[in-house]
This record gives structure tokens, sequence and C-alpha cells, in this order.
């Protein structure tokens, strides 16, 4: 093997998986002198390489290709035998889809794993090099990308027929470096070696048109709309199989691609303008080149909108078309086909749908939109204003000028069923308006999501109620039974099966290999969470988790943490609103406490952050600098002697967060309530036996309300006590002055202990903090503060701090996504899962 470079870590070499697989059994009735034989001849026939020169890399694609061919053979017969037709199939739309590194999800489901491992270690090659070989597909931002990912594992694995749709970037999310401590965006190029996961299919591929007009026709006295666009992309199909846990079931994810139709302009090319014969094609595929690094504010960007478009499009007439060849009418969609749009992201396709079925199959529109609301249904996944999606009227206009007229007919009808509800209430039409006016006409996305569905869903208890109360409150008052909730999840065959083997080892152990199917059964350790020996090896599982953790630390960030500290870990994008900022004033206050008493026995802690800001946000962006610099003067500090460090792990993924995950102690949950729809990182660390420190925002409710108040640290002000102190005005200053400790933290970072190179840096930020909190950072400080020194207490009592762990993975399987995907099935979808 050649010693190319790789992504491969320390701790990719160091894991070791199950020594128990699905059956019970290592990789029971698995053939390994065939596997390695289809191995090589994928080497051999596909890579084009021997083994004597094989790369990693070159293994890598081997060994995906190999694994594939066993995949397609079930997907294959699945998709293509006639009586094998499912009744119903689910449509999940995103714009994101955050898979991370796919050869274990694949070889864990089919339970090829130990065979695999065998397989080529008798060609001399290491499976866990291999895995860390591949790239992470990072087609997402963060919550909701990921949330797409989980669902796509779960729907394959209880058995609901899907299709997800997306995009198929060039370019994932950006890549973060550090410079001197602050973020820096490179490109991120995950297809830059091919995929060996997915399957082109250029044959498969629709006209989406941009522009042009609308011609009015008569038709037999009726008027008919024909748009004539006047630019026209295709969107090509890329498929991946997502197979599910025991390969019992196989569905597709379909990334669109962008291709002009023209390759080239003979004409320009002919008068030696080879730009410009370029330049058409080139602006045309930029659709799909970048996925959109913000979850900052995504309006106003023209190719935003071309994206959703030709995405949403696409994946309207191949469903369509696959409807039709089926059942031959459009009429019966609903009862074969349930749409999910994730997000608003995907909510063009309202309108698309109806402009499908009046203009191009000629249904009535009231039929039309009777069909259309009872196939879509909508996920909202944040409150936040500014996060909410709207489009220039004029913008919409220009692109898509009949979209825009169906949108305004939409509006018109919804207006008039609402005056007929509630004559009068000239507030509420302004309210539910699918057109905002003022400062510039939008269309409001979310109206259009909500309107559009028959369903629309919130990812937490108190998100969803709150949802009613604020952004949907009118909306909710005239369709009072179309919010429902549907609290997010995580799949466990990635967030605990693969990502920590050494953990699931023994929950196998201690409650049987059936766990692996039935999460509910981890509530067995509840009796033993008290037993010495069960704790003692699970703490050991973590020590040794921490140990590969401190490795990579000491590889990236040049610092050596002690495993056997408290790893209080926050590991999520960077937003103020998430509060990390919170969580260095605290690193902060601890590290003055200790210069003041340098002697006393400290209990050693090792903070952990990594997340990514977004590129235009310079706040988080300067959270992160503050963070390093927090960091390098504390962990050279000699009068601290290593007891505590600070550690910013770079380039926060999929792959990093399966690192950290395992090795965490303590849990970061610690937004301003209301404001963090659901988290499922929360869920994650959970479930891997780290305890939280939260407040009462999204899922940490309902994980207090499964685990129990003793074993979860909640501080802080509530999500209404949060609104009642924004009404009344909130007054930093005076929070602060009742503070000493809050005081001293700020002034020192203030007057630049720890930005001595430029010691104005933070003025702005503490300032800022006194001027407008609008995250209330200083009002919940002290009661963070006492909640660390409750974690403290416990910590020291290791018995006492297991058993809470325990008691914590005893009670997380309800936040399988398994579960979650059974409640949108059933309550959502109208569909019945065919297993689990
Ligand atoms: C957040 C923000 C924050 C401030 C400014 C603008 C802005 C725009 C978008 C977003 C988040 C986008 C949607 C999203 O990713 N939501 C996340 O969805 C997860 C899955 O449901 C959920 O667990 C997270 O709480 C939620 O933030």
């Amino acid at each position: 093997m050649t010693d190319t470079a790789t992504a491969t870590t320390t701790a990719d070499v160091a894991r070791r998986p199950v020594r128990e697989t699905a059956d019970g059994t290592p990789d029971a009735g698995v053939d390994v002198t065939k596997l390695r034989k289809e191995i090589l001849a994928e080497l051999t026939y596909s890579v084009g390489r021997s083994p004597e020169t094989a790369s990693v890399r070159d293994w890598f694609v081997a060994t995906a290709l190999a694994v594939r061919d066993r995949i397609v053979d079930r997907w294959v017969i699945e998709h293509d035998s006639e009586h094998a037709r499912p009744k119903k199939r689910v449509y999940y739309l995103s714009l994101e889809f955050l898979i991370g590194r796919m050869l274990f999800d694949a070889l864990h489901n089919l339970g090829l794993t130990e065979a695999t491992r065998e397989a080529l270690a008798g060609l001399g090659v290491d499976l866990d090099q291999v895995r860390g070989a591949e790239p992470d597909a990072a087609l997402g931002n963060g919550g909701l990308g990921r949330l797409a990912a989980c669902f796509m594992d779960s729907m394959a694995s209880i058995g609901v027929p899907a299709f997800g749709y997306g995009i198929r970037y060039d370019h994932g999310l950006f890549r973060q470096g550090m410079r001197d401590g602050w973020q820096q965006e490179y490109p991120e190029d995950w297809l830059s070696f091919g995929n060996p996961w997915e399957f082109a299919h250029p044959e498969v591929d629709y006209p989406i048109g941009f522009g042009g007009y609308v011609e009015q026709v008569n038709d037999g006295g009726k008027p008919k709309h024909i748009w004539r666009p006047a630019e026209k992309v295709e969107a090509v199909a890329f498929d991946m199989p997502v197979v599910g846990w025991r390969g019992r079931h196989v569905n597709t994810l379909r990334l669109w691609s962008a291709r002009a139709p023209d390759p080239i302009s003979l004409d320009a090319f002919n008068r030696g303008d080879y730009v410009g014969a370029l330049a058409d094609r080139v602006r045309i595929e930029s659709i799909s080149k970048v996925l959109y690094p913000s979850d900052e504010t995504p309006n106003g960007q023209e190719l935003r909108l071309r994206q959703e478009f030709m995405f949403a499009s696409a994946s309207l007439q191949d469903l369509v078309r696959r409807h039709i060849e089926d059942y031959g009418d459009l009429r019966t969609l609903p009862d074969h086909v349930a749409i999910q749009l994730n997000d608003t992201h995907p909510s063009i396709a309202v309108p698309e749908l109806m402009r499908i079925l009046v203009d191009l199959h000629d249904l009535p529109w009231a039929e039309a939109w009777q069909i259309t609301v009872a196939t879509f249904s909508y996920t909202n996944h944040t409150l936040l204003p500014e996060a909410l999606e709207s489009w220039p009227v004029s913008l919409m206009e220009r692109l898509l000028p009949r979209h825009m007229q169906i949108i305004y007919l939409i509006n018109a009808l919804e207006l008039e069923g609402a005056r007929g509800k509630r004559p009068g209430d000239d507030a509420l039409l302004a309210s539910i308006s699918l057109i905002e006016e003022g400062g510039g006409r939008r269309v409001r996305m979310g109206v259009l999501a909500f309107v559009g569905s028959h369903k629309v869903n919130g990812v937490s208890a108190l998100h969803t109620e709150l949802m009613k109360q604020t952004v949907f409150r009118d909306l909710h008052g005239l369709h009072p039974h179309r919010i429902t909730n549907k609290t997010n999840g995580i799949t466990f065959r990635r967030w605990l099966a693969q990502c920590n083997p050494r953990m699931t080892q023994i929950l196998i152990d201690a409650v049987g290999v059936e766990v692996l199917d039935d999460p509910s059964r981890l509530e067995r350790l509840i009796p033993m969470a008290r037993d010495s020996a069960l704790q003692e090896a699970l703490y050991a599982a973590k020590r040794e988790n921490k140990m590969e953790l401190a490795r990579i630390v000491a590889d990236r960030n040049d610092v050596w943490v002690d495993p056997d500290a408290l790893f209080d870990v926050q590991i999520k994008r960077i937003h103020e609103y998430k509060r990390q900022l919170l969580n260095i004033l605290e690193t902060v206050a601890i590290y003055n406490a200790m210069r003041a008493q340098p002697m006393r026995a400290w209990m050693p802690r090792v903070k952990i952050f990594a997340g990514k800001a977004a590129a235009s946000y310079r706040q988080a962006k300067l959270i992160i600098k503050l963070a390093n610099d927090v960091a390098k003067v504390v962990n050279s500090d000699p009068t601290v002697r290593g007891l505590l460090k600070v550690a910013f792990l770079p380039n926060y993924n999929v792959s990093l967060a399966e690192v950290i995950i395992p090795a965490a102690d303590l849990s970061e949950q610690i937004s301003t309530a209301g404001m963090e729809a659901s988290g499922t990182g929360n869920m994650k660390l959970a479930l891997n036996g780290a305890l939280t420190i939260g407040t009462l925002d999204g899922a940490n409710v309902e994980i207090k309300e499964h685990v129990g108040d003793d074993h979860i640290f909640i501080f802080g002000l509530t999500a209404q006590e949060v609104e009642a102190r924004k009404r009344k005005g909130f007054d930093a200053r005076a929070a602060v002055d009742a503070s000493p400790t809050l005081k001293q933290v700020l002034d020192a970072i203030r007057d630049g202990v720890f930005s001595p190179d430029d010691p104005g840096r933070y003025r702005e930020l503490v300032d800022g903090l006194l001027d407008h909190d609008n995250f209330l950072v200083t009002a919940d400080f002290d009661a963070y503060f006492a909640a660390q020194r409750r974690v403290y207490k416990l910590w020291r009592d290791r018995a006492a701090w297991m058993n809470s762990s325990i008691i914590n993975t005893a009670n997380m399987g309800w936040f399988s996504s398994d579960r979650t995907i059974g409640e949108y099935a059933s309550e959502i979808w109208d569909v019945k899962p065919t297993l689990g």
C-alpha cells in the first residue's frame, strides 16, 4: 500500500467495532474469501490498480464498490419489479443532506463490518484506515441537513418507501481553517476523486425554465396559461442507494445536478471568443456548484432561488412521471404520494405542482388545490424572524412569472376564506397574507408552505407550542388541526453503534443484542444503573474514547488534555443564540478563580468547542477568536497547572462529531430559551452517556422529562420569562452590577487580558453586551455558573455520576429517529412501514 495523503485520524485507526453484529455473531454467514475476491476485482477492473500500487483511497473506492454491488442487488429488485410497487411513497424534499461518510453506514446495516475487516486484513489493508480515506459528504449546514440524513436511514430501516430529493452540490459546506485563531473558509471538494456510492443517470433529465413570459390563450372558452421561459436548464439525476438496518430495504437519495443544454456556444468559439463560448454554460451550471454556506439569512440571492426552483421542479416532474406511469391519473396523487417539505426551502414546489396540474394537465383550480394540499406537508425548523424566508416579488416576477401569478391567486382565495371566517379583521388579513407589504413587497415562503400543506409540524413540543403562539398564530386560528408536533430523533445506528463501538458492546452484554433492533430495551439498564461493574466498564470505555479525542486535540491544536479530566463539550454552529459566549464567560470565571487561589484542589476540566460560523457573521467569528484567545492564555498559564484546558477544534463536521460525542462527559445545550427549535446534538450526547447542562429549550425539555430532573442540570430563564424580560426591556448593566463574578470576567475580557496583542479587540463585544444583550447572556450567567458548580459536585462522586450517565442512556430510546419517522408515517403521510 503506498502512502498517499488521506484524512485518516488517530481515532480512525484506533477504533474497533463491536464484536457482535446484528445476529449476535461476527457477520454470520458472510463468505470472507468471496468478499475479498470482489474487492480485488473492483480494485483491478474499476479502479485500475494492482494491490501493490494501490493507495488507501484506491482501497476505499474498491471496498465501497464491492459493498455497493451488494446493495444494488436488493435495490434493483425493489425498484424494478412490478408487484413490489408500494402503495404509497414518501418524497423528502430537502436542500440539505448532511450525510458524512457512508462506508460504515452501509457495512453496519448490511452486517458486513467484521467480514470486510477480515477480507481487507488478508490483503494487508486496515479497514479503519480505509474508512478515514472517505471524504465527508457535507451537503448541509447543520441540524436541518443532518436530520434529513438521519431520516433517510430510518425510512430505509423501518420500511417506509421513500426518495430523498436534493442537490448534488459540487462543493459542500466550506472547510474551516484557523489562522491565528480567526476562522478562515476554504472550498470543500468532496467530489474531486469521484463518488463511488453514486450512479449518474444522464438520461434522467428534466427541463427547468426560468424567466420569459406567460401567454394566455383561449381554450374552448376557458383561459389557458402557457409559460414561455426565456432560459432552459437541464436537471440531471444522480442516485445513491440508502440501505436500511439489516439490509432489508433500500431507498434512493436522488440528487440533481444542473446541466446546460448547449455545452458550448459554437458561434462565439468560431469568432475566437473562447471564454465567451463557455460563459452561458458556466452560468447555468453554477446552480448546483455550491451549497449556500450560511444559515444566517438566505434572502435575496437570485442563485439561491434558482437552486430552490430547479430541485423542486425536477423532483415534481420526476414523481409526477412515476405516478402517471404507475397509475395513469393525477387525481389519485395523494393516495400514492406524500411530499415532505424540509423547511420552506422547497416550498416553491407548491405553485409548481399547481402549474403542472392546472396548466399542463388541465385540472380545475379547486380540484388541483385539494390535491396539492393533500399531498404536501411542511416542517418548520426555526422561529427566528430573520431566518424566515421571503423573496422579493420583483425577483419572482422576473424569474418565475407564472408561479407569481399562481401565488397571487392562492393568496386571493386564502384571504377570501379568512374574510368569510373572520369578517372585518384587517390585521388578520395582513398577517396571513402571502405577500408582505411595505419595505418592498415580498413573498412569505412560510405562509406559502403552510397554506399548501395538510400538516405543518414543529420539531419539539416547546417549539410546536411556540409556533402556534407566535409566527403561525393567525394561520393556526384559521386551521386549528394543521399544526402537529414531531419531536426530532437521531439514528442510533450511526450515533451509537458505529461511532461508539466500545460502549455499544457493553450495552449489548448488559441488555442483549436485541437492543440493536429495539432501542426501548435500553430501559433494562435502569435497575442496573448502580451496578459497579457496569459503571466501571462504561467509565473505562468512555476513558478510552477520551484518550482518542485527546490524541486528536494534541494533533490539531498542539494541546495535551488529560483524559481523566471532565470533558465539557459544546459542538454546534456558532450563533449568538446558542450562546457559546456564555460558556466562554464561565471558562474565564473559573480561570479567574484559579488565579485567585492557585493551590486549591481544582477539579480538572477540559472545555471543548467546535463549530463553524457563517462567513458573513462577524460576531460569530469574533466569538471563535475569543475562544481561541482564552485557550491560548489559559493553556499556557503555569498557575493553572493544567487543571483547566480549552480547545477549539477546527472544521467541525459529521466525522469529527463521531469522535467527540463518544468522549463527552458534559453536553452544553445552553441556548436562550425559546430560540433552539429542537437540537439533535443534545440527543446524541445524552445517548452516549454525557450529562446535559442546559436551558429549558427545544428538545432539552423532553430530554429532562425522560431522564428525570435529578440527572440533568437545568438552569436559567424559561421561554416565557425570556419573553417577559424582553418585553420589559432588559437592563444588562444592572445584571452585571449585581454579579461580581461576571463583572470581573467582563472587565478582564474588555481590558485585553486575552488579547494583549490588540487590547481593544473585545471592547465592542463587551460594550455591546452591556447595551443590548439580545440573547440574555448576562441574565443567565449566575444561574449557569451555579449549575456548573452542581456539575463539579456530582463529578467528584464517580458512582453517582455514572449512575446518572447510565440513567441518561437508558432513557434515550424514545429519541430514536425510527420513532420520529413512525409518527410522520402514521400521522402525516398515512404510510404503513413494512418493517420495524
Ligand atoms: C438559524 C438562524 C439563526 C440566526 C439567524 C438566521 C438563521 C437562519 C436559519 C437558522 C436555522 C435554519 C434551520 C435549522 O437548521 N434549524 C435547526 O433544525 C434542527 C432540526 O430540526 C433543529 O434541531 C435545530 O434546533 C434548528 O436550529
